[in-house]
C-alpha cells in the first residue's frame, strides 16, 4: 500500500485568499501521522507542492477566448502539471490524494487520473455542481466549472481550450455522480438534468439517508472501475466546516461526510482523492480550527483508522 501526496497552494479559481495555505496547514497538523496511524504498512510520499509556469500560449488562449473568465491561463498551467503529476504519482503508488487549494484544480487531478486509468469513476462530493461553462458562469469562477472540463459531454465547449491534447481521456457522463448537493446555478440545473447526470442532492440523502445513497451510486457506477473521490470541504455543513470560501448551511454532518468516505474506501476500488476549499482566512481561530479536523477526519477515514478498527487491505495493484 503506497500513498502520493501533492499540495496544490492554488487560490486563483475564486476570488478569496487563504485556499492556498491549506496544504502547509494540513502538513503542520499532523496530515503524515493522521494518515499513517502508526500502521507501517502504508508507505506515504509527500511530493511537496506543485509548481507551474504560465506561458504565452494560455495567455494568448485567455485574450482571444476566455477573457470573461478570471485567470484561465494560470487555471490551465496549474491544471497541466498537475495532470503530468498526478501521473507519475500513480507509475509510483497505488494510490494519490491532491489537496488544494480551491476546486478548480479537480480538473487537472482527475483529468490526470483519467490519462494513468481510462476506466475511471468519479465521485464528486460538494455542495455545488462545479458544471459551469464559460458561456454559462455568473461569476466567472473557474473552480465552479472544473467538471465541464472533464466530461465527454461537454468538453467541446471548451473547443480552444486543446483539452485533447493535454487530456485525451475523458469522463462518460454516466460514470459520474454527485453527493451532498444544495446551491446549484440555474443553468447548472439545465445542464445536469438536459445530460442525465445523476446527483444526490441533500433531499434525496434527508429521504434515504446515507447508506442508500452509496448502495445507489455503487449500482451506478461500473464495477470493475477504479474511483476518485472529489471532496469539496463545503459539502459538509458550515458548523462543522465554516472556514471555506463559500460555506451552505444544511450540508452533510460530519458522520454522513465520514460514512460516505468510509464506504466507498470499502469498495478497494478508490485510487485517487481530492481535499479542497479549506480556507484558513476565513472565520475565527476556532473555526479554523474546527475545519482542518473535519477535513483531517475526512482523509483519516480514507486511508488512516477506521471507526471499527478493523484492517483490511486493499489489493489494489500499483
Ligand atoms: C457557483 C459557486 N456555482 C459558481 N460555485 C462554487 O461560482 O459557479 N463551487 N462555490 O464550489
Ligand atoms: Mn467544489
Ligand atoms: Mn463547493
Ligand atoms: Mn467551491
Amino acid at each position: 500500500q503506497t500513498l502520493g501526496i501533492i499540495g496544490v497552494p492554488f487560490g486563483k479559481g475564486q476570488s478569496k485568499q487563504g485556499v492556498e495555505l491549506a496544504p502547509d496547514l494540513l502538513r503542520e497538523n499532523k496530515l503524515r501521522e493522521v494518515l499513517q496511524n502508526g500502521d507501517e504498512r502504508l508507505v506515504i510520499t509527500d511530493y511537496g507542492n506543485l509548481e507551474y509556469a504560465v506561458d504565452e500560449r494560455l495567455l494568448q488562449q485567455q485574450r482571444q477566448h476566455y477573457h470573461h473568465i478570471r485567470n484561465y491561463a494560470e487555471f490551465m498551467a496549474c491544471n497541466r502539471a498537475l495532470i503530468e503529476q498526478v501521473q507519475l504519482m500513480l507509475q509510483k503508488n497505488s494510490q494519490f490524494l491532491t489537496i488544494g487549494g480551491d476546486h478548480a484544480i479537480g480538473f487537472g487531478s482527475v483529468a490526470g487520473h483519467l490519462q494513468h486509468t481510462p476506466n475511471l469513476s468519479l465521485v464528486w462530493v460538494d455542495a455545488h455542481a462545479d458544471i459551469n461553462l464559460h458561456t454559462t458562469s455568473q461569476s466567472g469562477n473557474i473552480h465552479g466549472m472544473p467538471v465541464s472540463f472533464l466530461l465527454q459531454q461537454l468538453r467541446a465547449t471548451w473547443q480552444h481550450a486543446a483539452l485533447d491534447e493535454i487530456a485525451p481521456n475523458c469522463l462518460p457522463k454516466d460514470q459520474l455522480v454527485y453527493i451532498g448537493l444544495r446551491d446549484i446555478d440555474p443553468y447548472e440545473a439545465f445542464i445536469l438534468n438536459k445530460f442525465g447526470i445523476r446527483y444526490y442532492a441533500m433531499d434525496s440523502i434527508d429521504r434515504v439517508g446515507v447508506p442508500k445513497i452509496i448502495e445507489m451510486t455503487l449500482d451506478a457506477l461500473s464495477p470493475q472501475n477504479k474511483i476518485h473521490v472529489s471532496f469539496d470541504i463545503d459539502a459538509l455543513d458550515s458548523n462543522v466546516a465554516p472556514s471555506t470560501g463559500t460555506a451552505v448551511r444544511g450540508g452533510l454532518t460530519l458522520r454522513e461526510g465520514i460514512s460516505i468516505v468510509e464506504a466507498l474506501r470499502d469498495t478497494n476500488r478508490v485510487q485517487g482523492m481530492d481535499l479542497v476549499e479549506i480556507n484558513p482566512k476565513l472565520g475565527s481561530e476556532s473555526d479554523v480550527r474546527s475545519t482542518v479536523e473535519s477535513g483531517l477526519e475526512i482523509l483519516k477515514s480514507m486511508f488512516g483508522y477506521r471507526r471499527s478498527g478493523a484492517r483490511h487491505w486493499s489489493n489494489l495493484d500499483t
